[in-house]
């Protein structure tokens, strides 16, 4: 039995601060005249900072010089980090802490493959920065989800083939970036929003015992 790698991403699996994406870039685009809907925000999930505003500004029909779009995205990640100054352990997702304890006592590899930039910041926040074997973030990658790199560098961090990987994720890009990296692809969240996914369970309470037993042994 080889040793498996489970990749976790970040906003939306182990933190909800997708709540706090949506309430920074609602406010952000307001303040230029746009709005989108929930909808729409799923878009926004997984993907990059400099992306989501691409996006944003394509769904207002706004063009803007490059000096704005530098001082829009510094106001946004500003919002959202005010918001990250006030969390604490007790945001960590339920039986978060379950999956990564028997990850690590059935001594599986274990590693963040997240597209935001302030991962480590958020990870501290609700003391998990310790839990990882690697972490791979926005910092590391030059293409985002769903480019498969930040799971690709994620395994390989870990010294465990693709194959033998499972990534846990929330987004449509993310579970697109899992499959054409040829990992196992779990999706949290809305079944018809990640029907891509190889599994999908509404939450971490979902996830047997027996279950993450399977992954790994097979
Ligand atoms: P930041 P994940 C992603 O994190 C978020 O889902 C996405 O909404 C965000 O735009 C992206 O991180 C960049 O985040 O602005 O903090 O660098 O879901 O891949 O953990
Ligand atoms: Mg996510």
């Amino acid at each position: 039995m080889s040793k498996k790698g489970f990749i976790f991403d970040l906003d939306g699996v182990i933190v909800d601060t997708a709540k706090y994406h949506f309430l920074a870039w609602k406010a952000l685009a307001k303040s230029i005249g746009i709005d989108f809907s929930v909808e729409q925000n799923e878009q926004l999930k997984g993907v990059s900072r400099v992306r989501s505003l691409e996006k944003i500004l394509a769904w207002g029909n706004k063009t803007i010089s490059n000096e704005q779009f530098t001082t829009l995205m510094q106001k946004k990640n500003d919002e959202y980090l005010s918001y990250i100054s006030q969390m604490g352990e007790s945001e960590v997702l339920p039986d978060v802490p379950r999956i990564i304890n028997s990850i690590i006592k059935s001594k599986q590899g274990i590693a963040l493959g997240s597209a935001s930039k302030n991962a480590r910041q958020i990870l501290k926040k609700v003391s998990l920065l310790g839990v990882f074997d690697a972490i791979v973030d926005g910092n590391d990658v030059t293409k985002a989800k769903p480019d498969p790199e930040v799971f690709l560098k994620g395994a390989e961090a870990l010294d465990i083939k693709p194959e033998h990987c499972i990534v846990f994720e929330d987004s449509v890009a993310g579970i697109q970036a899992a499959n054409v990296a040829n990992m196992i692809s779990i999706g949290i969240g809305d079944k018809d929003v990640l029907h891509e996914a190889d599994y999908i369970y509404k939450d971490f309470t979902e996830l047997s015992p027996e279950f993450l037993e399977t992954l790994i042994k097979r």
